[in-house]
């Protein structure tokens, strides 16, 4: 596996990767505060199967998925309350990243955070639950590495594999908004501080 991209480029079309442009050690307060308030949870599918990941949210929607299907709600299902706020500097970051790559009216109030433990694997999907696909997704990887793939318009593609560290941001937008991705943490690199769990901020306009 090939982890040839070190510095902010183009890895596929229309997905941007910055490398380093956060921490762990930046947000984390951010994150034990939201996931004391709405802690992380594994959600159901529609049929009834408990998802790979833990997931929670913040911000003025968040990403659900149970019997009802997938869906943007104002609330968390699991406590009736309005989800946390969106940090701001989660707000900031996503606004400066979509700038930089040319989304100049991106304004990010959705935002789902995912867990994983070392081993734990998000399989193959598209994002395709947001009312306005013109705006693009910024995801933000904190802690232990993955490796991200990038299946592109059809999941039984070879996949193109991509190493994310600590702080990573990728942009994914246009061409690209659509395209099947999945992630993998079975040769994951153990973070400093968090050791073998990671955290994956996506921030998006809903
Ligand atoms: C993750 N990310 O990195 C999961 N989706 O843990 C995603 O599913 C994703 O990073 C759309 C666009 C960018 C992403
Ligand atoms: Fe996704």
């Amino acid at each position: 596996m090939s982890d040839l991209f070190n510095q902010d480029c183009e890895i596929s079309p229309d997905i941007y990767l910055y490398r380093q442009k956060v921490s762990w050690a930046l947000w984390a307060d951010d994150i034990k505060r939201l996931i004391k308030v709405a802690p992380l949870r594994f959600m159901r599918t529609a049929g009834g199967k408990r998802l790979n990941i833990s997931m929670t949210n913040c911000g003025d929607v968040g990403w659900t998925s149970s019997e009802q299907g997938y869906r943007y709600l104002s609330r968390d299902p699991a406590s009736g309350k309005p989800w946390p706020k969106l940090p701001p500097s989660f707000a900031q970051l996503g606004t400066q990243i979509a700038a930089l790559t040319g989304f100049e009216h991106f304004q990010p109030n959705a935002c789902l955070v995912n867990h994983y433990q070392a081993g734990q694997k998000l399989n193959a999907h598209q994002d395709k639950n947001e009312p306005d696909l013109s705006q693009p997704v910024v995801s933000v990887s904190l802690g232990m590495s993955a490796t991200f793939l990038i299946y592109g318009d059809e999941r039984g593609n070879k996949a193109q594999k991509i190493i994310l560290n600590d702080g990573d941001v990728m942009i994914w937008g246009r061409s690209a908004r659509l395209m099947y991705h999945g992630v993998e943490t079975k040769n994951t690199q153990p973070h400093p501080e968090l050791g073998f769990h990671r955290f994956n901020v996506t921030l998006r306009q809903v």
